[in-house]
């Protein structure tokens, strides 16, 4: 663990983006990776299977369980059901923690703060980032809501670099995310291009769930309510 156990401040890092250093203790972070694990186990053998995505582009480095709605590709888009198989749902103590979440956040954001209240995810991307996986810079952009997206890591430490709303290029914004932490866009950012240059293997802290790697859930609200 490099930064971890460092005093970290919440911060605004620019308007609409929120870091929550060490928001969530390490017990609720290892119980949740036993509660997403049992539900990867029930997905084994059907279409919802925790998997790596194909893209044109390749295959992703990341495998995905989705929660509320899958994302699939070609187009890109949500469903709620493949081949008859419903989407498991977000479990209640997750949508808390990420209502939770997105309230310590707008603390820092009025534009954060406006989306509180209203804030309804109906879909949660869980990413496992075998060690030293990446994600390339894109947009979440599937979404019918304008809602902010809630993030939410545990296991090993990963910059997350976020950008502006137009294309991939700088200038970008790097946060170093380390188990436990929030991070939350929304507002002027929720469609800026973001995503994960780096994760530094073996920076996991011991007790959080995971043997090796890193887990990032991103809370959706993809439908307008
Ligand atoms: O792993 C992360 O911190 C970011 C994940 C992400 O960008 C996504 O799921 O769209």
């Amino acid at each position: 663990m490099l930064f971890g156990e460092l005093p970290r401040d919440d911060s605004l890092i620019t308007p609409g983006v929120v870091h929550l250093p060490n928001w969530l203790p390490l017990e609720q972070q290892a119980s949740i990776v036993s509660q997403l694990r049992e539900i990867a186990r029930g997905l084994v053998g059907t279409p919802l299977a925790m998997a790596r995505p194909q893209l044109k582009s390749g295959d992703m480095q990341v495998f995905m369980l989705h929660l509320g709605r899958m994302w699939v590709t070609r187009p890109y888009r949500y469903v709620t059901h493949v081949s008859g198989h419903r989407v498991p749902p977000i479990p209640d103590n997750l949508v808390e923690l990420s209502r939770s979440a997105l309230a310590a956040a707008s603390l820092y954001d009025d534009s954060l703060a406006q989306a509180t209240s209203s804030f309804r995810p109906d879909m949660a991307l869980v990413n496992y980032y075998p060690p030293g996986a990446t994600m390339g810079l894109h947009q979440d952009r599937n979404e019918a809501s304008p809602a902010p997206i809630v993030s939410l890591s545990i296991g090993d430490e990963a910059l997350f670099r976020i950008g502006g709303t137009e294309n991939r290029n700088k200038p970008w914004d790097d946060v170093t995310l380390a188990s436990g932490d929030v991070i939350v866009f929304g507002g002027p950012k929720r469609l800026a291009f973001h995503g994960v240059p780096k994760t530094r293997s073996d920076t996991l802290p011991e007790g959080c769930g995971l043997a090796e790697g890193r887990i990032n859930i991103t809370f959706r609200q993809v439908d307008v309510t």
